[in-house]
């Protein structure tokens, strides 16, 4: 695994899970953890249980005992370690979204077809897939339980950054993340909303807006905490980015990415109307599904909440008995579970590189679309 921050940590917990919960046909061992700092990636070897801690990535795709790797670094690095890994062979798990750029994440499709053909796989880290609750919504749409979709909703709303002497972290930096609340959280519900729809985005207008330009230089930081110090930087992303779109099955959508949310701390929620049935997704109750089944006799019509704890629902038959609920970590356990499985059987892992690739096709599209801001007439 290269980085050990928020990412890497949530990584690690799943690298650490998913063969005691999981009938696998492969094991996956913990090899080696790559970070720049010596004594923190010894640190967080130990902390996270990786068996060693090195300082060059390079290291890592070069050895023979290692198979995989998980990149969890901020997005400026990911084209150059994941290309590389790739071409030396190395199966490859990369976070979202998958690059700051859409030519980068074209040469990392282009090395990951490459290297498909000689066996070797790729998938990018839409987490929130995997949360069963989500899964089971794909699966009630794809079974056609709420016939065609008419809307999408969708909300990823944050708020650690509304204090502005919160510091200048590589998260409110371009060059280092490629956007802001667009791309790092408005990306993981344009994945979801794709994925449970089975349609994608073809066409979209709408805004960003960055609130605070300018913020103290960070003394200190780790994951999404961090210090200020007394020198101050131009924020160069949104933090904030708000989206309609249409999707190629005739839906219609409309997305808000927010990191100035005040008292929303991770609110994810996404609701689908179909022609015979809504279907609602809140990641704070994610161990529930709330179904609207219209083809009910109109008196028995309502919204119910389905408790997604039952053996039969997606991954839920490896961990406990009924009504005995999961977390968000568990997202990432089941990610790697799949991920182990697709590599192990010779199949393809999703979503792939060209899925993510087209998730920030519409990343730049939104980013884009701001130049062509409507001003109502005076
Ligand atoms: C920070 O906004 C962040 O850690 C994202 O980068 C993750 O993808 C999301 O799961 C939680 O929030």
């Amino acid at each position: 695994m290269v980085g050990y921050a928020f990412m890497g940590a949530a990584h690690s917990q799943a690298w650490r899970t998913v063969n005691r919960v999981f009938d696998l046909p492969a094991r996956a061992s913990m090899v080696a953890v790559c970070g720049r700092d010596e004594a923190k990636v010894a640190a967080a070897a130990a902390r996270l249980g990786w068996a060693e801690a090195v300082t060059d990535w390079r290291e890592l795709i070069a050895r023979d005992d290692i198979d995989v790797i998980d990149v969890c670094t901020p997005g400026d690095s990911h084209a150059e370690i994941a290309i590389a890994a790739l071409e030396a062979g190395k199966h490859v798990l990369c976070e979202k979204p998958l690059a700051n750029t859409v030519d980068e994440a074209r040469a990392m499709v282009a090395a990951a077809a490459k290297a498909r053909a000689a066996g070797v796989r790729s998938a990018c880290g839409f987490n929130y897939r995997r949360v069963p609750a989500v899964s089971l919504m794909h699966n009630l749409i794809a079974a056609g339980r709420i016939g065609a979709v008419r809307h999408v909703r969708a909300v990823y709303l944050q708020d650690w950054i509304t204090d502005p002497q919160f510091p200048l972290v590589w998260r409110l930096q371009k060059e280092k993340a490629g956007s802001g609340a667009l791309g790092d959280i408005g990306a993981h519900i344009i994945d979801l909303t794709q994925f449970v729809t089975g349609q994608r985005i073809t066409g979209v207008t709408g805004l960003t807006e960055t609130f605070i330009k300018e913020r103290p230089l960070v003394s200190d930081s780790s994951g999404l905490s961090a210090s200020a110090g007394h020198a101050t930087g131009e924020v160069t992303v949104d933090d904030a980015a708000l989206f309609i779109a249409r999707l190629d099955g005739g839906a219609v959508a409309t997305y808000e990415a927010s990191r100035f949310a005040t008292g929303r701390k991770n609110a994810l929620r996404v609701e689908v109307n179909g022609e015979n049935g809504s279907l609602a997704f809140d990641l704070e109750r994610l161990n529930e599904l709330e179904f609207y089944d219209a083809t009910r006799p109109a008196a028995e019509q309502g919204w119910s909440r389905i408790l997604v704890t039952e053996g039969e629902h997606p991954y839920l038959g490896a961990w406990w008995p009924p009504g005995h609920i999961i977390g968000y970590e568990h997202s990432f356990t089941h990610e790697m579970r799949d991920f182990i499985e697709a590599v192990a059987t010779g199949a393809d892992p999703t979503p792939s590189f060209e899925d993510a690739l087209q998730v920030q096709l519409v990343l730049d599209a939104v980013a884009r679309s701001d130049a062509s801001w409507v001003s109502v007439a005076t």
